[in-house]
């Protein structure tokens, strides 16, 4: 494993493509060059988490916050960021909200992506490390690449190399009665089908967390997140009864109260007042202790 890993010290640890040594970014891809080089430093293969779903869903928030929370050594974790550019995401994230504001979306150039690399470790359950690799996608990119197989190619071979994925659906909106997040939870959860499935007949044994966010709008789904997704993310809710056999539903929320406000095009904005981060780490918990 050790001198496989060095000899593909050039190669992009995503989709393998041989790059200059003095490459940042994958020439093919984007990814940033430095996860192989952390995983070569290692001498271990990383796992990769995919934190996937529909655009402004709250995937940046989110991770944001589990990483966040990780390295405050909450739930009894310890995580420790492998180079500077993990830190990224969690600060811009918390700088963000600590001025009470949102962060913006995420572009759809990969190379604007943030990616996190963390060795995080679980103290009550032994001390198998984990190395993660777990980078913030544009909804934009995964929705054409879902649409059109191939079009976003380090999408394809992200999910592909995906040892478990959180998928979050917009609670909130599924509350109110909208089939968006049930149609795009469906599709991207047949999509991950297509690209796992051995046998047509056999289950996919990937896990799969599925986070209903912004629960604070709806919170009858902390009480029961199965009950609400059978109820209002029904067609999504089916596929994976019927396809998968490690799926769980989980709630999650980060901000306590919100207050309204308005932008410079006098466009409705909401101004998170304060945090109270709730389910975060529990969809992460449950998926590590399936990997
Ligand atoms: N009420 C509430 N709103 C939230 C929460 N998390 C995110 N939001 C809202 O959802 C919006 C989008 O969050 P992002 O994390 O940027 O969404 P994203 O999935 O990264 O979107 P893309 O980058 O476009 O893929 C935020 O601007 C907030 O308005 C939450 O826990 N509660
Ligand atoms: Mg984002
Ligand atoms: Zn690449």
């Amino acid at each position: 494993m050790t001198t496989v890993l060095a000899e593909r010290i050039n190669h992009c640890l995503i989709c393998e493509a041989k790059n200059h040594p003095e490459a940042v970014l994958c020439s093919d891809c984007s990814a940033p060059m430095a996860l192989i080089q952390e995983a070569v430093q290692q001498e271990r293969e990383p796992c990769i988490i995919s934190v996937i779903g529909d655009s402004n869903v709250g995937k940046t928030v989110y991770l944001g916050f589990l990483l966040d929370m990780l390295s405050k050594r909450a739930g009894n974790f310890s995580a420790i960021p492998k180079g500077a550019y993990s830190v990224n995401l969690q600060q811009a994230v918390i700088n963000y909200l600590s001025r009470r504001m949102f962060p913006p979306k995420t572009p759809s150039e990969v190379d604007q992506w943030n990616w996190a690399y963390y060795q995080v470790v679980r103290h009550q359950r032994g001390t198998r490390w984990f190395d993660l690799v777990m980078p913030d996608m544009a909804g934009e990119a995964l929705a054409a690449e879902v649409d059109t197989p191939h079009s976003f190619q380090v999408i394809h071979n992200l999910l592909a190399k995906s040892e478990g994925c959180i998928l979050l659906i917009d609670a909130a909106m599924a509350s109110t009665g909208s089939p968006q997040p049930d149609f795009f939870g469906l599709k991207l959860m047949s999509y991950v089908d297509d690209m796992f499935a051995v046998k047509r007949e056999d289950k996919i044994d990937v896990p799969v967390a599925v986070v209903l966010c912004k629960a604070d709008y709806c919170p009858e789904s902390f009480d029961n997140p199965h009950k609400f997704a059978q109820t209002n993310l029904n067609r999504l809710w089916n596929v994976c009864e019927a396809r998968f056999r490690n799926v769980e539903f989980f709630a999650a929320s980060v901000v306590g109260s919100l207050g309204y406000g308005s932008d410079e095009d006098n466009n409705v904005i909401t101004i998170p007042l304060h945090c109270a981060p709730r389910g975060i780490l529990e969809p992460f918990r449950w998926l590590l202790s399936r990997l």
